[in-house]
Formats: structure tokens, C-alpha cells, sequence
């Protein structure tokens, strides 16, 4: 305990909190902390009669969502971070936040929340520290972490964790900076409240410094859902999917299977929405689990339709931020189930009608188009039996996906986990509405991993490859694309609960059990392939989800080739060699 006493000690001098209060995980001092944050505003209570257990609260205008541009990773070495990151040695770094830091925590209490990712006391579990001035974030790390005593008897003396530090400072942007120093396992926010930007565990830890410590170590820590699918016969198979943001990834995690594919008896297991570590485990294939406890999700577009687990899921004890509050002490987003509402409270804290407009003539939303929900696990009516599990699960089959309203059709499997590792490098997504910028560009976005990898991308691919090849039974490859449209814009593929017709003939694949035609670009099933009892498409739909145009892949490629460039010498020979294999054979 002398390291975590120390830390703290010298992380106190500098903050200059007035006191200091450790978070034992207890519901006795949750209670205490939800007190308090009611009687500053930091949260509201919401109507307990309709949502038990439920808070809301309302962040600073400019502070809704990751601020990338203001999101660093400190390394002695530039060239350690690559071009996929932004750069800063580890002393400008420190010197920087130490000036924001200093003394930001007068007048307020620092607490010490002692958290895992993962079961307590699995051994693939990591423990981290936070040290935050927020009750906010103590109440949404109680969510989304294990937090408490049990972690601290798990650290021992003098165990590893990872220094996590987090200030709200005066949440004003231009002094906000999230560095990560993975040479130095630690993490310090400042000047935001935004759960991406400070629930540590989350991004910072689960993401961009276990990547670089998965490495090191061997394993794969990864931007990625983990669901069992139970087939009718009672065995349960494991998939990890990743896709980019505005995807449908938490949808995915906890579908219900559509009405033709239940009757065969179909059950769909959550294990998590957001972050898969993987590791080989001893029987030569790769084990995975979810270091998180909670789902963060997004609420703008949630509902029975999209999403009927989550709806049951968020009813108790959830922290929802910057959705719209109604008159009734329930909240409401677009897109949300039932009737708009005449009237309430929008995201910012003003009286919102529907159809008001602002001075450009802007329709203004109730609630804003990232506003969230935080809520646990296990209130899920889907999850896993297998979460607590210190072993994790078993991966059958990983899946990369991205919207493309062209080119990518419906599903394909890669020929090997090496071509497996070029289809996940050459990930892209066209940005949608909900992003800055054109809608319809293609971004890319390998692994899903773009602004989550702690080091250098070319280094990460080349990790990949090497995966492969410690495991006598990897998992299969696949790409899914579930946006593909006629020419006039209409999608071809219903999604959601039928997503899981495509999964089936997945797993298939896992076990032998079902045909694909070789192309190209990889396995493709043929229409016959994909069982369709009980939904019905538009004639030939599925054909041209499944068509693959030559040209425009070829077009592809030399994208594919501008976006390799970017890492010169870095970038695996291999991945060059499935690039020269891909043309030809469209050639
Ligand atoms: C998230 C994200 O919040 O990917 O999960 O931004
Ligand atoms: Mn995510």
C-alpha cells in the first residue's frame, strides 16, 4: 500500500483537495454520494416510482463527447506512437496538466476509487486507481467497474495498477487534456466530465493503455462486443465484433432473434457492447472477456424496435446525461419509444417544444445526439451467466463490420487469419449525420481501433499477425456490412434481429456445417446459404447484398493503398502481400 499511499500523497499536494474520502464500493456510501450530489445539482433525481434507482444529469455545453484533438499519448519515443495518434513527450506532458492540476481541487473532496476491469481476481483482470473530484464519475465508475474493498485486498502490498487522475479543473476546454502515459501506467484528465474523457477504466485504461500493455504481454485488448449465441440444442458459441462508431454495436450485443429463426429455438447471450481483451488461452484457442461491468450507451435512437433488451435494461438504477427531462421526472430522446412530448426540458436546461427552431432555422433536439445512459450489466434481461466467469469465453468467430452503402456485401469470411488481419486493417465506414463533416465519406478505421490504440497502428497490425500464429485453433475472420443500399438509397438488408440470420450462417461456417462460394475477396455465401424462413425481401435483394463489383474494388484498393503509405517501413510486409494477392485475384 506504501506505492498507492504515496501516489496519492503526492497527487493531493498538488490538487490541494480539502479532504480525501476512499470509495469502498458499499451501497451505505453510495447513498451518502447520491445525497450529496442531489443537494448541489450535481444529479436529479428522477420519478422513483417509473425509474427506480435513476439519476440524471446535465453536462457544460461544450463538454458532450471525446475531444480527440485534445487526446494525447506520452512516450519518450515520437515514433512509438505512430500516425495514428497524437503526440507529446512524457515531461511536456506532465508539465502541461501540472499547471491545469495545481490546486484544481480546492474548496472539493478528492476521492480514491480502487477499481478492476474484470472479474475481481481473475489474472486477466487489471486493476486501476482513479483519483477524481467528481461524484459523478465515482457514481458512473460504480457502474461501469468493480470498485471497492475487494480490489484493494486483490492489490496487496504492493501490486501493479495503473495511476488514473482526473479533475474537472473548470471544465473549460481550452484547458482540457487527456494524456496517457503507458510507459508509465498512468492516466491524467483534466478540465471534463464527459464519461469517455473520465471514467478512466473505460477508454483510457480498457483501451488505450491495455493495448499497449496487451503487447507486451501477449494479448489483444480491443474495441469489440462479446456474445454467445445458444443454438436450439442448448450449446452456446462465443463472436467478437468490432465495428466503428454508429454501427449498431450494442444492438448487435443483446439482439433478439427475429420470429422465423426463434421457433428453431435461438438465444442470444450478452456478454459485452463495447471492449473484448483476448488472450490464448492453453487449449490453443483465443478466450476473451469483457473487463467492463456496465453498458455506456447511446441513448438518441433506443427503443423497443432497435433495441427491447436496453429498454428493459435501463429502467433501474441508471445514470442518463443530457437527454431531454419531462415534466413527470422521466426522460425522453429522439427516437425514443411512444409519443414525442409536448413539452419539457431539453439537454441544456431549456423549456423544449417539439419542432422549435433556433436563429438558423435549425430543428432543436430535446436531448443531444450523444446524450447517455449508464447502467449496469446485469439488468440486462440477455446477459451472460458468464460474466463473473474468471476464465472468460471461448471465440468461435470474430466479425469487423463497417457501413458501406455500396461494396462490402452482406457477410464474407477471409481465407486465413492472416488475410483475416488485412480485412480488419482495411475497416471503413461512411459517416453518417451524427458526425462532423461530409455525410457519405469513407473513413477509415482498422479494427475499429482509430482513436483507441496506445501505439503505433503498423506495430498493432503486426501484433495481430503474430496472434495468429501463437494459436493451434484461431478464431474465423469475417466482414459484415449491414448498409448496403439500391441506387436509390433504400437498404437492402432489414438488420437488427435478422442480423442474426447472417451470424448463423457464421458459426456454420465455425463448424463445417454450411457451403460458401470462393471469391475474390474472400467466402461468400450463396443466397440459399442464408436461411430466410419467415422474412421476406424484395426480389433479388439478397443477390445484391451478396454481388461483388470488381471495379469498385479495385477503386478500393488504391484507398487501401494510401491509407498503408501513411506508415512506410512500419507497416508488416505481409499486409503489402495480401494488398498485391487482393489485386490480382480482381485482376
Ligand atoms: C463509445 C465510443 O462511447 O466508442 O463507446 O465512443
Ligand atoms: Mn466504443
Amino acid at each position: 500500500m506504501e506505492k498507492l499511499n504515496n501516489w496519492i500523497k503526492e497527487m493531493a499536494a498538488m490538487c490541494k483537495p480539502e479532504r480525501i474520502v476512499w470509495i469502498d464500493g458499499s451501497e451505505t456510501q453510495k447513498k451518502i454520494l447520491e445525497k450529496e450530489a442531489l443537494s448541489s445539482g450535481e444529479i436529479i433525481q428522477l420519478n422513483q416510482e417509473k425509474l427506480p434507482g435513476c439519476f440524471f444529469h446535465r453536462s457544460a455545453k461544450d463538454d458532450v463527447a471525446r475531444t480527440e484533438h485534445l487526446t494525447f499519448i506520452c512516450t519518450k519515443k515520437k515514433q512509438t506512437v505512430g500516425p495514428n495518434n497524437n503526440w507529446m513527450s512524457p515531461r511536456a506532458g506532465y508539465a502541461k496538466a501540472k499547471a491545469i492540476f495545481k490546486g484544481a481541487m480546492k474548496g472539493r473532496t478528492m476521492y480514491v476509487i480502487p477499481f478492476s476491469m474484470g472479474p475481481v481476481g481473475s489474472s486477466f483482470s487489471k486493476i486501476g486507481v482513479e483519483l477524481t473530484d467528481s461524484i459523478y464519475v465515482v457514481l458512473n465508475m460504480l457502474i461501469m467497474t468493480r470498485v471497492g474493498s475487494a480490489v484493494l485486498e486483490r492489490l496487496g502490498q504492493d501490486g501493479e495498477f495503473t495511476k488514473c487522475l482526473h479533475s474537472k479543473a473548470e471544465l473549460d476546454i481550452n484547458k482540457r487534456l487527456i494524456l496517457h502515459f503507458p510507459e508509465d501506467n498512468t492516466i491524467w484528465s483534466v478540465g471534463s466530465g464527459y464519461g469517455g474523457n473520465v471514467l478512466l477504466g473505460k477508454k483510457c485504461l480498457s483501451l488505450r493503455i491495455a493495448s499497449y500493455i496487451g503487447r507486451r504481454e501477449s494479448w489483444l485488448a480491443e474495441h469489440m462486443l462479446i456474445m454467445g449465441i445458444e443454438s436450439p440444442n442448448g450449446h452456446i458459441e462465443y463472436i467478437a465484433a468490432a465495428f466503428p462508431s454508429a454501427c449498431g454495436k450494442t444492438n448487435l450485443a443483446m439482439l433478439i432473434p427475429p420470429e422465423g429463426l426463434k421457433r428453431k429455438g435461438y438465444r442470444v447471450w450478452t456478454v459485452g457492447d463495447d471492449i473484448a481483451w483476448m488472450r490464448v488461452d492453453s487449449d490453443g484457442a483465443l478466450w476473451a472477456i469483457n473487463p467492463e461491468s456496465g453498458f455506456f450507451g447511446v441513448a438518441p435512437g433506443t427503443n423497443s424496435k432497435t433495441n427491447p433488451n436496453m429498454v428493459k435494461t435501463i429502467q433501474k438504477n441508471t445514470i442518463y446525461t443530457n437527454v431531454l427531462l419531462r415534466p413527470d421526472r422521466t426522460v425522453w430522446w429522439e427516437g425514443a419509444d411512444g409519443e414525442v412530448p409536448e413539452s419539457g426540458i431539453d439537454w441544456q436546461g431549456r423549456l423544449w417544444n417539439p419542432g422549435m427552431k433556433d436563429e438558423q432555422g435549425n430543428v432543436i433536439k430535446g436531448a443531444h445526439p450523444n446524450s447517455r445512459f449508464t447502467t449496469p450489466v446485469v439488468n440486462c434481461p440477455s446477459a451472460s451467466f458468464r460474466i463473473e466467469q474468471h476464465h472468460g469465453v471461448p471465440i468461435s468467430a470474430i466479425v469487423f463490420g463497417g457501413r458501406r452503402a455500396h461494396l462490402a456485401p452482406l457477410v464474407y469470411e477471409s481465407f486465413n487469419w492472416r488475410h483475416g488481419v488485412f480485412v480488419g486493417a482495411t475497416m471503413a465506414s461512411e459517416t453518417t449525420a451524427a458526425q462532423a463533416g461530409k455525410v457519405g465519406q469513407v473513413r477509415r478505421d482498422p479494427m475499429a481501433m482509430l482513436p483507441f490504440c496506445g501505439y503505433n497502428m503498423a506495430e498493432y497490425f503486426r501484433h495481430w499477425l503474430n496472434m495468429g500464429k501463437g494459436m493451434s485453433k484461431p478464431p474465423r475472420i469475417f466482414h459484415v456490412n449491414w448498409f448496403r443500399t439500391t441506387n436509390q438509397g433504400e437498404f437492402l438488408w432489414p438488420g437488427y434481429g435478422e442480423n442474426l440470420r447472417v451470424l448463423e450462417w457464421i458459426l456454420d461456417r465455425c463448424n463445417n456445417k454450411a457451403e460458401a462460394i470462393k471469391t475474390p475477396i474472400g467466402y461468400l455465401p450463396r443466397s440459399k446459404d442464408i436461411d430466410m424462413t419467415g422474412l421476406k425481401l424484395s426480389e433479388n435483394a439478397l443477390e445484391q447484398l451478396l454481388a461483388i463489383d470488381s471495379k469498385e474494388w479495385l477503386k478500393e484498393l488504391d484507398l487501401i493503398k494510401e491509407f498503408f503509405s501513411q506508415f512506410k517501413k512500419d507497416l508488416p510486409k505481409e499486409l503489402w502481400q495480401e494488398y498485391e494477392a487482393l489485386r490480382e485475384r480482381l485482376e
